[in-house]
This record gives C-alpha cells, structure tokens and sequence, in this order.
C-alpha cells in the first residue's frame, strides 16, 4: 500500500518538480540558470506560459504541500523494509551487490530529497552550495533508482494487493492480525513475535500523521481564513490588513533596500532598441494604467489570494523605446545592491501578455515600500522569485544583449548565479 501511494505521489512530485525548474527558464539566459552543467536534463524545457494565470500557483502548491504530506509514508514505508536495509554480509554476489547500491542511491536519493526540500520551504540553508542544484541533481539521481526499483518490484506489489481482500482487512483488529506468509525476498521474519499493530492500524497511524500535515501545510496555498491554519509555514499565518496586507517575502529593509532608493529620486531606466528613456513616478502615473488580477506564488510553496495590481504594460514600455508589435525579452534590474532576486529576465511571451505590469499600485492603494514601491513586477504564471520588487531598470532586447552588460561589469547589472551571493547560500525563496 505504500508503495503504490509512493508511486503514484513522487510520480507527481517529480513531474511538478520538473515543471518548477522550467518555470525559471533556465535556457533563456544564463542570469537565469543556476544549473549551467544541466547538459542534456533540461531537453525538455519550454517556454513558460503565462496561461492559465494561477499555473505556477498550482504546480509549486501541490510540489511542496504534497512533498509534506508523504514524509509519514515515506517513513512509513522505509520502517517496513529495514531489516532488508541492515542484512549481513552487506555482499554475497555480485547481483546482490548492484541491487544494494542502487538501493543505496533509491533510500539515501528519497531522503536526500525531502531533506533539502523541507529545509528549503523552512528557509534553513544549512547546505554547502545552493539548494536549487543541489535538489535539481539529486531529483535526477533518486528517480534513476526509482525507475529500476519499480521495474523490479512492480510485480511483488501488484501481487501483494491483490493476495487480500480490502474490507476483510480493515477488518481485523491486532489480536486477529497474521504474519505475512514466509517469503523468497528474505522481508518476513522467519520467527515472528506476536502482532503489535494490525494493518488497519498502521494505515490509519499513517495516514492520520499525512492528514495532520496537510492540514497545518495546505493553508499556506490556498489561503483566506485557512491561512491561519499553516502552522509550519515559516512566514507567519497573519500578513496583515488593508490593501497591502498580503504576504510579504522579504521586507525592504531585509534586503538593504534605502530611504533614497525609493524617494523622490527614483528614476526607471528603460533602454532597448539603442535607445533609453528615464522615467519619473509621475510619468508613468501618466501613462496608461492596466489592471490585472495575479497571484504571488513564491517557489517555497505559499501563494497569495489574486491581487489587484494596476500600472503599465511591459509591452506598453517597451514600446517607449521603439519596440512595438512583438516586444522581446526583458532583463529587470532593482534597487536592491547585495543578496538574491534583485534581478530577473523575463521571456518575450511574458513581456508580450498584456496583464504582464510594472505595478505602481495594488488593491486601489498604493505599493507598501514592502511590496516593491516605488514599482514592481507582476506576470502572469511566474514564479514569485522573478516578479522583482523596486524596480529601477528594464533592458529590452535579446538575453545576450543584457548578459554582455552584465559581463562589462556595468553598474548596477546583477551578478550571475544566486549561489555566489554570501548571503544566499541557499538561493531559493
Ligand atoms: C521525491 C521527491 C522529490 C523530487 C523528485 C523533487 C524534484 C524537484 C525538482 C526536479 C525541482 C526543480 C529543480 C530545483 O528547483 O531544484 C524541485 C524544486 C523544488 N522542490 Fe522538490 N522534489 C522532491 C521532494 C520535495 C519535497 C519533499 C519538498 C518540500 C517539502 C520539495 C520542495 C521543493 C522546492 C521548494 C522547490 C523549488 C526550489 C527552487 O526553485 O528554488 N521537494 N523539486
Ligand atoms: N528586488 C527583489 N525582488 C523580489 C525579491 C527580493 O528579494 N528582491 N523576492 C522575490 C520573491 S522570492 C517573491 S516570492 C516575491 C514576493 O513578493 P511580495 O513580498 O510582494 O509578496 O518577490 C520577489 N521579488
Ligand atoms: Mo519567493
């Protein structure tokens, strides 16, 4: 039973897991890509939609929440197999022993795995490195084990589930439960002690610790009243109230963010096209304004409720620098000097959505210098960590033409890998 819930679960987490990575396009410029060595694991990498809107709301919510849902079963599932895991000798052929390596690397893969992404979520980066590679590769080595586990397994379980009847089993109280029937594979004691638990009652232990994590987990996600129900979400179950009372990642002041950076000094830089215009606030009040109803949904798991952002269009912007029609790409700067996240690039198609915005206000007030003041990003479907708070530059144009400045070393043009901050050993959020 484990192991079929197991299957069917790390199937999804690892297909959400991929979608996650992808979400970063790493392919589009290497400002984006903190795995440069990927090689061939990132053929299936697409351009990112920004349709549905709540896409990556979705598949990072169900990564992570369904990531804590399973530790009880993963758990569970390992209990039930240990006397495999310590049998003596460690070799006695050369089949058993490759069958103990790649079970080496299935065990040690799984629990590497919930390891980096629950200290992840918990935002504990004790690791050397960045979680991000870390858990990109280690996804890869644990679901190569995986695949062979269940080629070679797949059978014993199918048998198993079918070798007894569902309700006669939910059934059996302990005092009635039997010891499995001796088996070829060396799992079924040979002098078992009488029964502690009956199959129901482990099922049920299980199953009652997965639903008490999903309750205190799935708030963070889905959020209104239920928020308050996330008990382990590292952020806090209250973000306060009024129009910017929302979830807040990291404040200004956490990352160094300064009065004067947000002042009535603020300029935009927008360059594109061999040109470059500079804007003041109340420019780009004048502009236009768009609205769009967007959610933020950061890669640790938790997601706001849609917000209602208003501002300018990417688009509309880009074509203040002559880039009209199929606007490209555009590479975002921020006020923000040391740390992760104060840059992103974002692809044509979500310069081109039209609830693509630089918002100026949100829920009809104006940004909390929390939320990004003087402007901010906000697309459609992206990933939180991308949606770049105290904007000050966009660069138009071809990922290279951005790369090439940043490799010029010109002011203000963000360093490449998150991992190479000091202060972001960790480089996710
Ligand atoms: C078998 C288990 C798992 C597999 C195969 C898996 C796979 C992946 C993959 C391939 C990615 C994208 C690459 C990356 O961002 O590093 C990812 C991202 C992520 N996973 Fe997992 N994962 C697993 C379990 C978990 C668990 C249990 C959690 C937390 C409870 C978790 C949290 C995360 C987070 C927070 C990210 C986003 C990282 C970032 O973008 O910075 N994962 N996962
Ligand atoms: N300049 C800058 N922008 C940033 C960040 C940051 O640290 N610096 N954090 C990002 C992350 S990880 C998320 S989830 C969102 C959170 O936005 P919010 O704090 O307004 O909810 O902002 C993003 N924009
Ligand atoms: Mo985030």
């Amino acid at each position: 039973m484990f192991g079929l819930i197991l299957l069917v679960g790390i199937t999804v987490l690892f297909v959400t897991g991929l979608l996650s990575y992808a979400s970063y396009n790493p392919d589009l410029a290497p400002g984006n890509d903190q795995t440069p060595q990927k090689g061939w694991l990132g053929f299936y990498l697409f351009s990112w939609p920004t349709h549905p809107y709540w896409l990556y709301r979705l598949t990072q919510g169900v990564h992570v929440t369904l990531g804590v849902v399973l530790i009880p079963v993963l758990l569970a599932k390992l209990w039930s197999v240990v006397p495999k895991l310590f049998s003596w000798p460690p070799v006695r052929s050369v089949s058993q022993a490759l069958e103990r390596i790649s079970l080496l690397l299935l065990v040690g893969g799984a629990l590497f795995e919930f390891v980096t992404g629950v200290l992840n979520i918990q935002l504990h980066y004790i690791f050397p490195g960045s979680f991000y590679t870390l858990h990109f590769y280690g996804a890869w080595v644990f679901i190569g084990a995986f695949v062979v586990h269940i080629a070679f397994r797949l059978t014993t379980m199918a048998g198993a589930l079918g070798s007894r009847g569902w309700r006669a089993e939910l059934r059996t109280p302990a005092a009635r439960t039997e010891s499995e029937p001796p088996d070829d594979t060396g799992l079924v004691s040979p002098d078992p002690a009488p029964p502690t638990m009956s199959r129901r009652g482990a099922l049920g232990t299980v199953g009652a610790g997965s639903l008490a994590l999903l309750l205190v987990t799935a708030g963070q996600s889905i959020g209104g009243p239920l928020r308050r129900t996330a008990l382990l979400a590292p952020h806090g179950q209250e973000p306060g109230s009024g129009p910017n009372g929302f979830q807040i990642n990291k404040t200004a002041a956490a990352v160094g963010i300064r009065a004067a950076d947000t002042g009535p000094g603020w300029r935009l830089v927008v360059r594109g096209g061999g040109r470059e215009r500079v804007l003041t606030r109340a420019q780009l009040l004048a502009l236009p304004q768009h609205s769009a109803a967007l959610p933020i949904a950061c890669v640790e798991g938790w997601s706001t409720e849609d917000q209602h952002w208003s501002g300018v269009r990417l688009s509309e912007l880009a074509a203040l620098v002559g880039l009209q029609g199929s606007p490209p790409g555009v590479f975002v700067e921020s006020a923000q000097r040391a740390g992760s996240f104060r840059s992103a690039h974002l692809r044509d198609n979500q310069v081109r959505d039209p609830r693509s915005l630089l918002a100026l206000r949100v829920n009809g007030a104006e940004l909390s210098r929390d939320h990004g003041y003087p402007a901010r990003v906000i697309v459609p479907a992206n990933p939180g960590v991308h949606n770049t708070k105290w904007v000050t530059r966009l660069t138009f144009g071809a990922p290279g033409a951005a790369g090439a400045a940043e490799a010029a070393g010109m002011p203000g043009a963000a360093r490449l890998p998150e991992a190479a901050a000091p202060d972001a050993p960790g480089a996710a959020s």
